[in-house]
């Protein structure tokens, strides 16, 4: 494929530099910082990470320049990364995008042809294809999807409800965090192992490495637990940071988190440590439960999983002797075919121990009313929820055979068989915003269905040549810097921003989604296209506005009216929608046996499934995309040069004791192979005793001949979640 507009790092950092400090006064796209301009102080959060809402960026701009990023002391996350001071030089990147593009070529050609057009030309293209389409075929033929990014989601979410396609799709329903939530909404009805609890006697924190993942404050917090005596168990397959921190790291072979929490379970049960009050009272299924955990007695759990016998024993103990907290948000542990059953599986040890809704346990999070999602940002009204929760939307989303259990679960549509629905002409459009194909394993087979659409459009900061190639139009999205949506949710604070103007035509997404909702749908619905009206939609129903939330800047107020956190929220009638006590659940009560799974013909018990297991000729297990400190996924790389100085190119992690059989020394080049793809994919190892012995843990996101996703088949889809595999597949080393 050509890369027409990509990104040259020299000429990235020529641009930078030749405009002295972020000047980049001689380009004609850039405004012109004028020296009699006042200088002034600006407000925003920062997307770098793609956490919603996340650390407070405050910036000095001199006109509409934004010169000078700093800490936002009064904001509740406060201290910026290194991703996020770096967004300056993403902000004036000379290869932004900062006009519409159409192509004037046939899709599949090798030059797409883009020429610039206007923002008239483009909306009014999209409307009239948008609107043949659902008379032709129906809307459901449409489907609309959000990557990662998750401040674009609330009206985009809204457009497809009001088009009327339940094909609602983003990387939340095609991978990531959201299968943890998934995990324990089976169980437990709703999330509820979320954060580090400051009267915890313990906290066990699974396949999460925050230390890194989410550096707002995530490990001053648990050292400050543990200075206060909290005791620490991390299950991690790599000795991370917060795995040194820990009394006890389990660390077992990937993908057998399964057999090592039924081990504990086992222990709970024989040496009776359970609350038989909270299992009497709000559990289903311990009998079936106390008759499966059977066969996982220690001497097998060790086998299975590589981890000592006596520490899996003294883990179950110490949880059990609490109250004790669970954190289990994170992605790599769901990547696995049995991975959302492992994540239950644990989740079960808090039903057990009756360590939830309590001081110093567990709980499930009361949000402003309405709120439904705190990292996607609306509310049931603003999306109407009810809507996609209704049998006839679940019936036409394209996820409904494919992964059953999620389309009745979530409203968010799995995308993950979007070829296979491409080819039997249920899909025929794509709408995207910040998506990227290369999530997804084998990704030239989703790059083949998005060319055999018959339209489609994507909205971004940059040109991405592996996304956008066979589309018709892509459109320049303006940058946290320079948008006043979405406003953010912190606890019980509402943050509003201060933004400069976009550069060159860049709209803000908000404003994206809501003009074409407005010239397709109905004006009213979508506020005009204004991003803070549609803000305020959710806002005035909390009893403030966005012009109210930004008069306070830099202070950000509490919201009287939300609800104050509570305990014992099951018993209060608080947490079901019909108010009655008990939890969110089929049954009202924890689920241990899930009555949804067994009546889709799944184990109503996450039982374990074994991962498979390295073989002679395929010896090394990939962990294929851990996080790194200062990489986000696809971007950050080019986008912010600073972090590819940092790590120019895909390095893997391999223990020293594999490196010097394969006489692999650090900083050598290797070549990784897998029996799915006939090429091979380069990286470079660091050799580290964060890796375990026989695997490889790498980077995912890089382009050419360092992707990974090649190496993973479209096959093994968790049937829980219908999640990729990613870290399913074994593969050879070789030293290139
Ligand atoms: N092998 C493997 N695959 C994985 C994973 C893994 O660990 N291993 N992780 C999975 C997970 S958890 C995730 S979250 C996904 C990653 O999800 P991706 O969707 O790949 O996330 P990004 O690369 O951050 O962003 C995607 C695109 O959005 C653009 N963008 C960024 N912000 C905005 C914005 O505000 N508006 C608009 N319009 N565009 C924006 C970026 O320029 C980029 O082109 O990958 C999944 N795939
Ligand atoms: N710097 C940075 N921060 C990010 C992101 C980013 O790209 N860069 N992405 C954001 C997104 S979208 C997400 S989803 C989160 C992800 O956040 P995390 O899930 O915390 O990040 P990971 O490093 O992918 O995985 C966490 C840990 O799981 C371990 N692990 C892998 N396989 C297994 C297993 O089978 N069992 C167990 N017990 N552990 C296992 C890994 O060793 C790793 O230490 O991070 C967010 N924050
Ligand atoms: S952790 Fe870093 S990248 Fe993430 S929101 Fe905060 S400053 Fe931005
Ligand atoms: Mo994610």
């Amino acid at each position: 494929m050509t890369q027409p507009l990509s990104l040259s790092r020299r000429n990235l950092l020529k641009g930078v530099l030749a405009s002295g400090t972020l000047g980049l006064s001689s380009s004609p796209v850039f405004a012109a910082a004028q020296e009699k301009d006042e200088v002034w102080t600006g407000y925003t959060i920062c997307d770098s990470c793609n956490h919603m809402p996340m650390c407070g960026l405050q910036f000095k701009a001199r006109g509409n320049h934004v010169i000078k990023i700093e800490n936002w002391k009064e904001h509740p996350n406060n201290s910026l990364c290194s991703k996020g001071i770096s967004t300056l030089q993403r902000l004036y990147n000379p290869n932004r995008l900062l006009y519409p593009l159409k192509r004037t070529n046939p899709k599949g050609s090798k030059d797409p042809g883009w020429v610039r057009c206007s923002w008239d030309e483009a909306i009014k293209a999209i409307v009239k294809n948008l609107a043949e389409i659902k008379a032709k075929y129906g809307p459901e033929k449409v489907m609309f999807f959000c990557g990662d990014p998750k401040e674009p989601r609330p009206p985009v979410m809204r457009l497809a409800r009001y088009y009327g396609s339940p094909n609602y799709c983003c990387e939340s329903s095609a991978a990531c965090n959201l299968a943890y939530v998934h995990a324990e909404e089976l169980s437990w009805g709703q999330e509820i192992a979320g954060g580090p609890n400051p009267k915890a006697k313990c906290l066990l924190i699974m396949g999460k490495n925050g230390s890194w993942a989410q550096p707002h404050g995530f490990f001053r917090n648990l050292l400050a637990q543990k200075a206060r005596g909290m005791k620490l168990i991390v299950v991690d397959v790599r000795r991370t940071k917060v795995a040194e921190q820990a009394d006890i790291h389990l660390q077992p072979y990937p993908g057998t988190d399964g057999a090592l929490a039924w081990g504990m379970i086992r222990v709970l049960v024989k040496e009776d440590l359970v609350d038989h009050k909270f299992i009497d009272k709000w559990c289903t299924g311990y009998e079936e439960l106390v008759k499966y955990c059977e066969r996982f007695t220690p001497e097998y759990v060790e086998k299975e999983t590589g981890v000592p016998a006596e520490k899996m024993v003294a883990a179950a103990r110490m949880f059990a002797d609490g109250p004790s907290a669970m954190q289990l948000p994170g992605q790599s542990v769901p990547h696995q075919h049995n991975g959302c059953n492992n994540v239950r599986a644990m989740s079960l040890l808090m039903a057990l121990t009756g360590n939830a809704e309590k001081a110093g346990a567990s709980s499930i999070a009361n949000w402003p009313k309405d709120y439904i999602r705190w990292d996607e940002g609306y509310t049931r009204t603003f999306i109407d929820e009810p809507w996609f929760r209704e049998e006839k939307q679940r019936k036409t989303r394209i996820d409904r055979e494919f992964a059953p259990i999620w389309n009745e679960m979530q409203v968010l549509c799995s995308p993950n068989n979007l070829p296979e629905m491409v080819k039997e002409g249920r899909i025929r459009a794509f709408c995207g915003w910040g998506a990227n194909l290369l999530i997804w394993p084998s990704p030239q087979e989703y790059q083949e269905a998005v060319k055999n659409m018959d339209f489609s459009f994507s909205t971004d900061y940059f040109y991405r040549d592996e996304t956008h190639h066979d589309m018709d139009f892509v459109l320049p999205a303006a940058m946290n810097f320079e948008r006043y949506a979405p406003f953010g949710v912190h606890g019980r604070k509402v943050s509003a921003r201060r933004p400069v103007k976009p550069l060159g035509e860049a709209w803000e997404d908000w404003k994206i989604s809501c003009t074409i909702g407005s010239a397709l749908i109905d004006e009213k619905l979508f506020f005009g296209g204004d991003p803070v009206k549609a803000c305020d939609s959710i806002l005035n129903g909390w009893g403030t506005s966005y012009e109210k939330q930004a008069s306070t800047l830099p202070e950000i107020t509490v919201c009287e009216f939300f609800p104050p956190q509570e305990m014992a929220k099951h018993e209060k009638g608080l947490l079901r929608f019909d108010g009655k006590p008990g939890f969110r659940t089929p049954s009202g009560k924890v689920e241990l046996f899930s009555s949804i799974q067994a009546k889709h013909g799944q184990p109503g018990l996450p039982e374990y499934v074994a991962p498979p297991k390295p073989t002679k000729e395929w010896p090394f297990k990939l962990i294929n995309g851990t996080r790194r400190p200062y990489i986000t996924h696809s971007k950050t790389r080019g986008d912010q040069p600073y972090l590819l100085e940092l790590e120019p190119e895909s390095t893997v992690n391999m223990h020293p004791a594999d490196c010097q059989k394969l006489g692999i020394k650090e900083g050598d080049q290797i070549w990784m192979e897998s029996p799915y793809y006939k090429g091979k994919v380069r990286a470079r190892v660091r050799v580290t005793i964060l890796a375990q012995p026989g695997t490889v843990d790498a980077q995912y996101g890089w382009r050419g001949d360092q992707e990974t996703q090649v190496l993973i088949p479209r096959k093994n889809w968790d049937p829980i979640s219908g999640y990729p595999a990613y870290n399913d597949v074994c593969i050879k080393v070789t030293k290139a």
